[in-house]
């Protein structure tokens, strides 16, 4: 089997107003769908974040994708780093350079999209070539059903997309919710019951640094009144706080989180907060590669590394990262950015995969309501997504549903995603402030 083709398909898929550290989400969020076509007559899919610079990226690297034995996973990943090497020069390693994490809550980096695209696809054409599921490709399956956590969000009203602002006064539950504003403890705490109910996810998570400090630590202190200390609770302000406001607030929330996660920014201030606040700490932004590893264990600047295929190069490196973990005594959990079901598709086989998963993984799935898989949107029962049967990932592109997402992009006009802009539409003046509070 050869790859043959690669077909590169930037969607646009609606994305409610949720509220974060650098701004707000636009009405819709880009993702890349990638197909790789092999001489076989099969097709491997795979989903990542969208970007122009990493379209154009995946467009470059098909001169040496194409020709080449989905089998040989390791070649493709380290061509792939040479070649952005090449392109980006000393660019490459510099703080803002191209290969920059950035300061966002989320990861910039174009290389490792690039392998997590070409790696998830090589893995679903060779299991459907060999007729395995990924996960059994990856060592097999030690769970046939994942668990996720509910992920809340300081939002403004409406759904994003055409979804507009209006519901029908008799709409209820999850759907109402999601139209919903929720800018303080009494709608996060609806928020939270209505996701819950829906999903039955019996983790919380709530994304902070959008309010003043003092009010979100009210708002994760409403959820422990509302849904007891039997559910773990967890906390992300994507570093948004200084050393001494994270002191403060972690005292508050001691015996209260499950962890606390990216309170401050850099392995360095991590590592202080650990010799003060009794909560385990959680990263997916100052140990976000195989290099930061090292000092991160030096410094013990978390506990717990929250892996993501999209930002670690792929679904291997994070079983590898799980190994890793266990390894150093860290617990190891899952990041999100908002997605559709094929990446649901891969994280669940990594997390199938991977024996040392030791948390509820997070998802951004419920804000979404396309889709682009066949058979339209994956079930959640009790919190958990069952690995899909089929092989490779088990899921197929839906064509109509991809042309339709398709259309969006090209209509919405968005080329990267940018919080910052998005905010300023709501607050003309308003900036992002990496350490704010
Ligand atoms: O979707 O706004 C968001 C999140 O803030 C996301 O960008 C982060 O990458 O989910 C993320 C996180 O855990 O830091
Ligand atoms: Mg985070």
């Amino acid at each position: 089997m050869i790859i043959d083709d690669i077909r590169i398909t930037p969607i646009a898929v609606a994305d409610p107003p949720l509220r974060n550290a650098a701004g707000i989400h636009a009405p819709y969020a880009l993702r890349i769908i990638v197909e790789l076509l092999a001489s076989n007559g099969l097709v491997g899919i795979s989903e990542i974040p969208g970007d122009v610079r990493t379209e154009d990226a995946l467009r470059e690297s098909a001169e040496f994708i194409v020709g080449t034995d989905p089998f040989a996973l390791n070649v493709l990943a380290e061509r792939i780093e040479k070649r952005r090497r090449e392109h980006a020069g000393a660019r490459f390693e510099d703080h803002d350079g191209e290969e920059s994490r950035g300061d966002a809550p989320w990861d910039r980096r174009i290389t490792v999209h690039v392998q997590s695209a070409v790696e998830v696809a090589c893995l679903d054409l060779i299991g459907k070539e060999t007729g395995h599921r990924a996960c059994d490709i990856l060592g097999g399956a030690v769970r046939e059903r994942v668990p996720f956590a509910a992920y809340l969000f300081y939002k403004e009203r409406g759904a994003g997309g055409r979804l507009g602002f209006d519901v029908s006064p008799a709409t209820r539950g999850w759907p109402a919710a999601r139209q919903a504003a929720a800018l303080d403890p009494e709608g996060i705490v609806a928020q939270a019951h209505a996701m819950c109910d829906a999903f039955g996810f019996e983790s919380v998570k709530l994304k902070g640094g959008v309010f003043p400090p003092e009010e979100e630590v009210s708002a994760v202190l409403a959820l422990r009144e509302a849904f007891g200390p039997s559910v773990p609770l967890r906390f992300d302000p994507n570093a948004a706080w200084s050393l001494k406001t994270a002191i403060a607030m972690g005292k508050r929330l001691e015996g209260v989180l499950e962890y606390y996660e990216d309170p401050v920014r850099g392995q360095e201030a991590m590592a202080e907060i650990g010799k003060t606040v009794d909560i385990p700490r959680a990263t997916n932004m100052c140990t976000t590669s195989f290099d930061d590893i090292p000092s991160g264990v030096r410094l013990g600047s978390e506990d717990i590394i929250l892996a993501d295929h999209h930002f670690w190069g792929g679904i291997r490196p994070c079983i590898e990262l799980g190994r890793v973990c266990r390894t150093f005594g860290r617990g190891l959990s899952m990041h999100s950015n908002t997605h559709l079901g094929v990446s649901l598709a891969a994280m669940v086989h990594l997390a199938a995969a991977t024996p040392h998963l030791t948390y509820a993984l997070d998802t951004h799935y419920p804000w979404q309501s396309d889709e682009v898989i066949v058979g339209g949107r994956f079930d959640f029962d009790s919190g958990t997504v069952k690995v899909p049967d089929g092989p490779g990932l088990g899921v197929e592109l839906d064509r109509e549903k991809l042309s339709e997402l398709h259309a969006n992009y090209v209509e919405c006009g968005l080329t990267h995603r940018d919080d910052e802009a998005e905010m300023r539409k709501l607050e003309p003046g308003w900036t992002f402030v990496p350490t704010r509070w």
